[in-house]
């Protein structure tokens, strides 16, 4: 049976935290027994803010032995660095010009991004979600997992690839670009900021205590979970809309230790957080400990990450490519001699 074509990624933008992990990476981890699954560090997409050139090649790396630390496994899944097949830049810039401006102002993170960077927004923030699109649209992925956040950026990928590309330059029935679909994931998790409930866990957070990154030692996790907000009730539970903060780390507690929500629910309803964050700490540990090991393995002798690459750029570059040669065959591009 032909599997479908999963494409995602993570920016290297600092250290890889559990929302990454728990929103993103775990899913692809079980994405890609079932799945033909590619998944990039999409570092293009990181020097859209302002970025530190001496980090960019190690948190690139980094982020690439994190994919392989967490499960994925080179033998089910195409590894690689987005930098490193030009077709992304390339077919980007095609898009770029057929795209109307108008779409790209109304998307809500460029919004929310470019309020933080004042005069400095770059053209290539505004342009990230074509930048995006042009990732997916070049694997002729048929899913791509999305956050709440990222909906309206795969939406305006699949205009770019039904309205400006197929329906302006494809001969009928003959699309040139597979049209994608969301794949709204059953065990989707949304992990929010420990100093505050109501806000996304974030890279770019500027408050380190707002995130437990997965490389964190056992004692900065400790004093992050001791520093995380609380509020004054005795006993946690889910859902209650006052009372964000217990709903996250209740959610969190129940994904990093494999319980039901309803046993995590029953075993906290009497407890204080006194009481309470010792045991989400411990779980934490627990389960972050054998990604810090693998994560250790591979960094300290990185011939097997840099083999894994080398395979996931040639397997990407192969499909990329086709992909790009079938655009811009359509556009009416020279074709060499
Ligand atoms: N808090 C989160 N909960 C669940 N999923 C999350 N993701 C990010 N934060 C959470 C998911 O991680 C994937 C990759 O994210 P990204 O690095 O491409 O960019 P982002 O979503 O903007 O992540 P950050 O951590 O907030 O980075 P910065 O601060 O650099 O912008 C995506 O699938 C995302 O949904």
């Amino acid at each position: 049976m032909i599997q479908k074509r999963v494409l995602s990624g993570v920016q290297p933008t600092g250290s890889i935290h559990i929302g990454n992990w728990l929103g993103a990476i775990r899913n692809w981890v079980d994405l890609q027994d079932t799945h033909d699954t590619f998944v990039c560090v999409v570092d293009l997409h990181a020097i859209t803010v302002p970025h530190d050139p001496k980090k960019l090649a190690n948190e690139t790396l980094s982020t690439a032995a994190i994919y392989l630390a967490c499960g994925m496994d080179p033998k089910k899944c195409s590894i690689f660095i987005q930098s490193e097949i030009t077709a992304h830049s390339e077919l980007c810039w095609i898009l770029n010009c057929i795209t109307p401006l108008n779409w790209m102002e109304r998307m809500i993170q460029f919004k929310e991004k470019a309020i933080k960077q004042g005069d400095n927004v770059s053209i290539g923030l505004l342009d990230y979600p074509v930048l995006m699109a042009a990732d997916i649209l070049l694997y002729d992925s048929d899913l791509v997992p999305v956050g709440e956040d990222q909906k309206q950026h795969l939406e305006l990928a699949r205009d770019i690839a039904a309205q400006r590309i197929n329906a302006k330059f494809a001969k009928k029935d003959h699309p040139i670009l597979k049209v994608p679909q969301p794949l709204i994931l059953k065990n989707g998790a949304k992990i929010m900021s420990l100093t505050d409930g109501t806000k996304k866990m974030s890279k770019s957070d500027q408050n380190e205590n707002s995130r437990i990154s997965l490389l964190d030692s056992p004692d900065l996790i400790t004093k992050k979970i001791k520093k995380a907000k609380t509020d004054s009730e005795i006993g946690l539970e889910f859902n209650n809309p006052i009372r964000p903060e217990a709903n996250n780390l209740l959610n969190i507690y129940s994904i990093i230790s494999g319980k039901d929500p309803e046993d995590v629910a029953i075993e906290c309803k009497n407890i204080g957080w006194g009481k309470f964050k010792p045991l989400f700490t411990e779980a934490m540990i627990t389960a972050l400990s054998p990604i810090q090991n693998k994560y250790n393995d591979l960094m300290n002798d990185p011939y097997e990450l840099t083999n894994v690459l080398k395979e996931g750029k040639i397997k990407a570059e192969e499909v990329s490519q086709e992909t790009l040669k079938k655009v811009k065959n359509a556009l009416g591009f020279y074709k060499g001699s």
